[in-house]
């Protein structure tokens, strides 16, 4: 037993890291700390679909330019062998930034703001403009929803209200994305369809009321009013089964479909939540199971290759419904 009183013997990395973050904007930059054990000499990182998408220096860091789920793994090394690490980031769109409009005289503002889920009532004019993008509105493409806008006013005669919603989210609120428009006495209440080709996900929404003009979206020079943002969340209203509009379910596609077993879920959640998603044979016998944290716009591989070909039914259940999806799988 001499060799136990010898050197210590090598022995290989537990392989481990730290990330700054795990969901981030399009962009942003996530830095990747080696917190691996046993004395790695080599570094090994995988960060397929990033910039840059692979790295051999101890520490690194990492972002992305399309939204989505991306997978991270390092692998530290020394002479005793190798050890791998991975984790999951969420890459969410970056929100543009919009011009914020200034008003000068506290006349004629808005006391209330409603549209699809969202319903906000504010006490006061405040310097103008107010930042409520906080506060979201959940709806659907191609689905139609009243918007309501309450006023608290000084001066009757020429009160304009208009609201704008950026449905391509380019970060400028175009005429033709003018939701609502109305000159004189309230009540200031319309229908608002949302365009079955808005862009899926978060979008502003701007309200405005000006005295005795039509207000333009980023003008700052108007007389007395009010300027409110809010965001909408945008949803596929043929991804989702009917009814789900407003409520906390997400909206899902699966593409391609058939496909060889390797399918991508697509899921639009208007709230952070687990969904659980199952997969059964025609028997009914299950096949797969997968738990997932979703919010927004998200994508998830389910790789299902190792099951013969034929028809499956997908299921993913949030905490209010089970939602039902035919999957074919081909040679
Ligand atoms: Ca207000
Ligand atoms: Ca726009």
């Amino acid at each position: 037993a001499s060799h136990l009183n010898g050197p210590a013997q090598p022995v290989a990395p537990v392989a481990n890291f730290t990330a700054s973050a795990t969901t981030v904007n399009t962009g942003q930059v996530i830095t990747l700390t080696d917190a691996s054990t046993h004395q790695p000499t080599a570094w090994n990182w995988s960060m397929t679909g990033g910039s840059p998408a692979s790295s051999s220096q101890q520490n690194t860091s990492v972002s992305y330019s399309v939204a989505g789920t991306y997978t991270i793994t390092l692998t530290a090394s020394n002479g005793a062998g190798s050890d791998s690490h991975s984790i999951t980031v969420t890459v969410n769109d970056a929100p543009p930034s919009y011009c914020i409009p200034t008003t000068s005289l506290d006349y004629n503002w808005i006391s209330r703001v409603a549209f699809a889920n969202l319903d906000v009532a504010s006490n006061a004019w405040n310097n103008g403009y107010t930042d409520f993008t906080g506060n979201t509105a959940n709806v659907s493409t191609g689905s139609t929803y009243t918007l309501t806008v309450e006023p608290n006013v000084d001066y009757w005669s020429g009160i304009d209200v208009q609201a704008w919603i950026d449905w391509n989210r380019d970060g400028t609120f175009s005429s033709s994305e003018r939701v609502y428009a109305r000159r004189g006495t309230g009540p200031y209440s319309s229908n608002v369809s949302v365009p079955t080709n808005a862009v899926l996900g978060s979008v502003r929404m701007r309200v405005r009321l000006a005295y005795g003009k039509s207000p333009d979206p980023c003008e700052s020079d108007t007389y007395m009013g009010e300027t409110e943002d809010f965001l909408v969340n945008i949803s596929s209203g043929t991804a989702g089964p009917a009814g789900w509009v407003g409520q906390k379910q997400p909206a899902l596609s699966v593409f391609p479909n058939p496909s060889n077993g390797q399918f991508t879920l697509e899921l639009s959640s208007p709230a952070l939540q687990t969904v659980s998603v199952y997969v059964l044979s025609l028997e009914g016998k299950m096949v797969y199971q997968k738990s997932i944290s979703t919010e927004g716009l998200t994508r998830h591989s389910l790789d299902l290759s190792h099951l013969s070909t034929g028809i499956y039914f997908l299921k993913v259940a949030s905490p209010d419904r089970v939602q039902n999806l035919e999957l074919t799988i081909l040679e």
